[in-house]
């Protein structure tokens, strides 16, 4: 098997919700883990060490300017990508219903907005930017749930062109979309390929029930997509999968489940899947969920991290590489907290990856929005220092992404606002719509 993370221009992103919420209970304070992993078999020491892990906390309050406007509840993909190849990235957004829109970006550095497809909808509407045919113009894949279609969209001679990718099965439920190098278990030959991460529900005598986490692997062959299948019984839902390609290890594919929470690799060895168990935590309450993760160097060692966000307990993760495997620092513990997403950018331009999350009080069932908020969190040698970016007091940002927008080698950092909404009777009423908002003072370089 051959994986390899393939050039693209820009770093796309990702997000989420669930589909539940339930309050959880009070957690003790956060610890440091560490998995050590030997020779095939996994050997899992959990260390809690001391003077080396953890946050402190400063509150900073930075400037923000609404870019956009959506008419719906959510939007939950925010990535950016040159379309139409004028040397300008612009930002495309999958709204829940009404529709996938792109803002372009114009010389002056605003954004105009146009509506890409209004017949594309879904529960997340995964969305990844990147050239994965290689021929300088990048495609828009989205996973349209609603029309349980994986699109292609590209830009050309003024108009996109939609295709059909593969079509999604009923009862799916698309959690991310990232891309790759895979070699096909059968023949062995590498193709270009999107990685799927899903959740499917099947019928257990008569009532629907989350089925085995989904992972599919669509490759671009030669002979159109094929589709290769990977499910682990042990998770219900694979929140995203990633390459995983570290330097002294056999390269694979990262998953992060939840329900169980477990983060694991994939390698295709000897006619079957192999798994190697990285986490298997518990947080305590009534689910464990990892929900998002990014690789990076936010250490600024040259070496590249595992950020991870978990939908319990507020917890976030970081990974740390060492000799023998891998370090997991814990940190952020917080009750009845969900982080949905993490997001990895240098915003102030000292060379040094911040990254940032967005915790939110649970989701309700109530059709009123939860307060939440944007951290970033930065590493000073030691440990990682969080502020705060972002306080939402009637809604929340679940969507965040970093990106270099004008070519400066700053990223520039959004966050996606969900509606905010109140609740009459059975209706619920946006009072505000989405609104996607850019922090300037961070980068000092709007
Ligand atoms: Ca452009
Ligand atoms: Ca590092
Ligand atoms: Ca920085
Ligand atoms: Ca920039």
């Amino acid at each position: 098997m051959v994986y390899m993370e393939t050039s693209f221009t820009v770093r796309p992103r990702a997000a989420g919700l669930d589909w539940d919420a339930k309050p959880l209970s009070m957690m003790g304070k956060e610890t440091m883990k560490r998995l050590t992993m030997g020779a095939g078999l996994l050997v899992l020491a959990m260390l809690v060490l001391s003077g080396c892990g953890g946050t402190a906390v400063e509150t900073k309050d930075d400037g923000s300017v609404v870019i956009a406007e959506l008419d719906d509840k959510q939007c939950r993909f925010l990535c950016a990508g040159d379309v139409n190849n004028d040397g300008r990235p612009d930002l495309v957004a999958a709204a829940m219903k009404s529709g996938l829109w792109i803002f372009w970006q114009e010389a002056d550095g605003s954004y105009r907005r146009e509506q890409i497809d209004a017949d594309s909808s879904g529960y997340e509407h995964t969305t990844y930017i990147t050239d994965l045919d290689g021929d300088g113009t990048v495609e828009i894949y989205v996973a349209a749930d609603d029309q349980r279609e994986v699109r292609s969209y590209v830009y050309q001679g003024g108009s996109f062109e939609k295709s059909l990718v593969v079509p999604i099965p009923p009862d799916h439920i698309t959690w991310n979309l990232t891309c790759g190098a895979v070699a096909d278990p059968e023949t062995g030959t590498t193709w270009p390929s999107l990685l799927m991460g899903q959740a499917q529900f099947v019928d257990d005598n008569g009532s629907m029930k989350p089925g085995p986490a989904k992972l599919v692997i669509i490759q671009m062959t030669d002979d159109g997509w094929k589709e290769v299948v990977l499910e682990d019984p042990v998770s219900n839902v694979f929140h995203k999968a990633m390459i995983y390609d570290f330097e002294g290890e056999e390269p694979g594919i990262l998953t992060i489940g939840a329900n169980q929470a477990a983060l694991k690799i994939w390698r295709h060895q000897d006619g079957a899947w192999q798994e190697t168990l990285l986490w298997n935590p518990v947080f305590g309450g009534k689910w464990d969920r990892l929900r998002d993760i990014e690789i990076g160097d936010v250490t600024g060692d040259g070496i590249d991290e595992l950020v991870i966000a978990t939908h319990d307990q507020g917890v976030v993760a970081v990974a740390m590489r060492t000799d023998e495997g891998w370090d997991i620092m814990e940190m952020s513990r917080m009750p009845s907290t969900f982080v949905h997403e993490v997001e990895i950018g240098d915003v102030d331009g000292d060379g040094l990856n911040e990254f940032f999350t967005t915790p939110s009080e649970p989701n309700k069932a109530s059709g009123h929005s939860q307060p939440g908020h944007v951290y970033m969190y930065k590493w000073n040698g030691t440990e990682f220092v969080q502020s705060v970016v972002d306080d939402f007091e009637t809604s929340h940002a679940k969507e965040i992404l970093a990106a270099d927008m004008n070519g400066d080698g700053i990223s520039e950092l959004f966050s996606v606002m969900e509606a905010r909404t109140t609740k009459e009777g059975k209706k619920v009423e946006i009072v505000v719509p989405v609104q996607i908002k850019q922090y300037l003072d961070l980068a000092g370089t709007p």
